[in-house]
């Protein structure tokens, strides 16, 4: 017997829970300004989190994914990425989108149901915006990282999904050609053990999610998603490949979705609350707080400011949604084609009646 691969998935952690550090910290953390704007983005993150919930409970907003638990992966990606460099999100990325300069009055919109959310991502125009659909958008990652190849750009997409989106084949095909066609992309799996109520034990039979890399010839490895220096320095390392013609990676970074799945779920009915506890005890925003204080890089009244800056910010960005006069009923179908078809006229001229205070 011939043995043709032997395989090894690695894990990088370098924070314990109370944040000391466990090993000598990548190069990164001597870059303090760096380390600040993170600490600020997960923290107005998760105050933009916690009001959108409230705007929904209270009818002024439409069904929302909570990103809690997801700060820390979004915050470092965001760092990471070259503004042009391509995003690919899916619908838990707020953490990213607010480095990637969508305006939050844009977010409210698009959660609200406006499809004015969709533009003004001036900073990153061609970030893509968000999949809703599970794990297609690894496929149009690929089609835009292809386009970088062809034109030999020296830039990356990055891509993100859960790891309930692994199981999907357009996951699987898209990894397939990203490392037939050695294609400038990165695959970030935020792994937050669930998909909805089905849990990480059975939603795969692979071990790590890392490891399904290996089918597609790409490395693969997995990283402490609550751990900002693991995921900066795993995220930073995939796009220099990237950027350097050396082809895709996948990172599978391991968090918790400490939320409901949606503003329309009950997480209670599925998951205990002693499991839900332990997950708390993981948390990346205090785990980092706790670093930055004893290192001397942050303090109460840092803390202080921050916190009131950030409500600031939201309470603004909200005011400035709810003041926004609503979209005719036209703007259902006026984004989703060049020229509408013949099926389509129909129905958006009786939309345009209604939105006009007629019959339809
Ligand atoms: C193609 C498709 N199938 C099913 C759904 C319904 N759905 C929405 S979220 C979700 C679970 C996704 O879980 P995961 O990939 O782990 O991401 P998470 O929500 O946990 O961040 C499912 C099945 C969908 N949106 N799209
Ligand atoms: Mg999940």
């Amino acid at each position: 017997m011939k043995q043709h691969h032997d395989f090894t998935v690695v894990s990088a952690r370098y924070l314990d829970e109370a944040g000391q550090p466990l090993d000598n910290l990548p190069e990164l953390a001597s870059d303090t300004p760096r380390l600040r704007d993170a600490y600020r983005n997960m923290v107005l993150t998760r105050t933009l989190d916690q009001k959108i919930i409230a705007l929904q409970r209270t009818g002024k907003c439409g069904t929302y994914p909570s990103v809690l638990g997801h700060e820390v992966i979004g915050t470092a990606i965001g760092q990471c990425m070259d503004h042009h460099d391509v995003f690919v999100p899916y619908y838990r990325d707020q953490a990213t989108q607010l480095i990637r300069g969508v305006p939050i009055v844009n977010m409210l919109l698009y959660w609200g149901g406006d499809e004015r959310g969709s533009a003004g991502w001036e900073r990153c125009p061609e970030d893509l915006p968000i999949a809703v659909p599970i794990a297609t958008q690894c496929c149009h990652a690929v089609g835009i990282a292809t386009a970088m190849r062809i034109r030999d750009e020296k830039r990356a997409v990055l891509v993100t999904l859960g790891d309930g989106a692994t199981s999907k084949g357009d996951f699987l095909e898209s990894i397939n050609l990203a490392g037939a066609w050695h294609l400038p992309v990165v695959f970030v799996v935020a792994n937050n053990q669930w998909a909805i109520s089905t849990p990480r034990g059975l939603q795969t039979g692979s071990e790590t999610i890392a490891q399904k890399a290996i089918s597609g010839g790409l490395p693969g490895q997995i990283v402490d998603g609550n751990d900002y220096f693991a995921v900066s320095e795993a995220v930073d390392h995939a796009l220099e490949r990237a950027h350097g013609g050396k082809g895709a990676s996948v990172i599978e970074a391991v968090t918790y979705r400490l939320g409901d799945h949606t503003t329309a779920d009950d997480a209670t009915r599925y998951r205990s609350a002693e499991e839900l506890k332990a997950a708390w005890e993981q948390d990346g925003i205090k785990r980092f707080q706790s670093y930055l204080h004893n290192a001397g890089l942050w303090d109460a009244d840092q803390e202080k400011e921050l916190q009131a800056h950030c409500k600031d910010m939201v309470e603004k960005a909200v005011q400035r949604y709810l003041d926004k006069a609503p979209e005719p009923p036209t703007a259902m179908v006026d984004y989703l084609f060049d020229t509408l078809p013949t099926a389509l006229q129909g129905q958006r001229e009786k939309l345009a009646r209604i939105g006009q205070g007629g019959n339809p």
